[in-house]
């Protein structure tokens, strides 16, 4: 037994160094750095979702933004005074600052007890689990050892995050360039079984559909209905709505029976449900809420590989929001 804990550790250090090839994560990378970094950021977490719960959303949709433009590295975290690093792009508006802050907070606890180990892009993957597990989703280990990048900029944005009219085959393209597959998509897209939307992300579907159907007929006439009250044309571009009409507060596979009943808010929502490639798994995760979990952690875990700076690549950040 202890034999084999030594070779593992011996391997793994093998990997830091990038001697078998190239340095990959692993759950316990910061076992010798800072043993308690995830219980730090766990209590902080904790004690923003006290603050409020929009803590949750805006936390786990920061991580795919970030994850999705130039690699899980922090990019997205950059502020720049001149408006225009990643943060900066269209879709900002819609990160909460609720994000921003939770990695803050997490970041200035773990400094206090691990100074300069500890990257931002890995508080940003420990956190955004957090807030999955502490809001009634499933607990599942990370992969650490991720360095934060060196650029961010608002036009390497463009094109690179999946839009609310999406159809599946160009969510599966979007994907698929982040190694991840139909089966990941649909289950990370059950993220929004939490958070808001502005009316403006889907007032297509309510008003001017195409010439013959002015709403959508992929939608409940019920919740179209309910939808037209609560964003009625020329809404304030402020007001923003919960994606999970039933259970808003909870992570469950909620999402999953809205699209079966007609209640995805989204044309990429409710077009996984539409079509018949995904539909399948839909189903699948709508009648068991186990699998979705199951399926949701796996899609995190690799979701958190794509494009990761790791061994000598990038930098610890000593601030996230500023390169060192
Ligand atoms: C499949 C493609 C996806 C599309 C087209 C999409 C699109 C959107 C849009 C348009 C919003 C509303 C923004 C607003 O108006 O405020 C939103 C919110 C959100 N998205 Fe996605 N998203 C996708 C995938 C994901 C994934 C993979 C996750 C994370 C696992 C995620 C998590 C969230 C969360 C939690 C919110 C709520 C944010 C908040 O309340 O602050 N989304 N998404
Ligand atoms: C409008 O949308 C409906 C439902 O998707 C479709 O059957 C119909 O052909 C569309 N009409 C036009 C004019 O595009
Ligand atoms: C996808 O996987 C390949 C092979 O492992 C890797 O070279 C590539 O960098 C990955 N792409 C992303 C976006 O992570
Ligand atoms: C909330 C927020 O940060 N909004 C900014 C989004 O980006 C534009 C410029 O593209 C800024 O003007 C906003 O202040």
């Amino acid at each position: 037994m202890e034999l084999k804990k030594g070779s593992l550790m011996v391997i793994m250090l093998l990997m830091v160094m990038g001697i078998i090839g190239e340095a990959q994560l692993f759950p316990n990378f910061y076992r010798s750095t800072c043993p308690n970094v995830e219980s730090i950021v766990r209590q902080a977490v904790t004690r923003k979702i006290q603050q409020t719960f929009v803590t949750v959303p805006a936390t786990l949709r920061l991580f795919f933004h970030d994850c999705f433009v130039e690699g899980c590295d922090g990019s997205v975290l950059i502020s720049s005074p001149r408006g225009d690093a990643e943060k900066d792009a269209p879709d900002n508006l819609s990160l909460a600052g609720d994000g921003f802050d939770t990695v803050i907070k997490a970041k200035q606890a773990v400094e206090a007890q691990c100074p300069g180990v500890v990257s931002c892009a890995d508080i940003l993957t420990i956190a955004a689990r957090d807030v999955v597990a502490l809001s009634g989703g499933p607990n599942f280990q990370v992969e650490l050892g991720r360095r934060d990048g060196l650029i961010s900029f608002r036009w390497r944005v463009t094109g690179n995050l999946p839009g609310p009219t999406f159809s599946v085959n160009l969510l599966n393209w979007i994907f698929r360039k982040n190694n991840l597959t139909q089966t990941d998509m649909i289950a990370l897209s059950g993220g929004h079984t939490v958070g808001f939307s502005h009316c403006t992300r889907f007032a297509n579907r309510l008003y001017s559909f195409n010439s013959t159907h002015q709403t959508d007929p992929s939608l409940n006439p019920s919740y179209a209905r309910q939808l037209m009250q609560a964003c009625p044309r020329n809404v304030n571009p402020l007001v923003a709505i919960n994606m999970d009409p039933t259970t808003p507060n909870s992570f469950d596979n909620a999402y999953f029976k809205n699209l079966v009943n007609g209640e995805g808010l989204f044309t990429s929502d409710q077009g996984l449900f539409t079509s018949f490639q995904s539909r399948a798994t839909v189903n699948a995760f709508a009648s068991n809420q186990a699998s979705f979990f199951s399926a949701f952690s796996a899609a995190m875990v690799r979701l958190g590989r794509t494009g990761v700076k790791t061994g000598r690549q990038g930098e610890i950040r000593r601030d996230c929001s500023a390169f060192n």
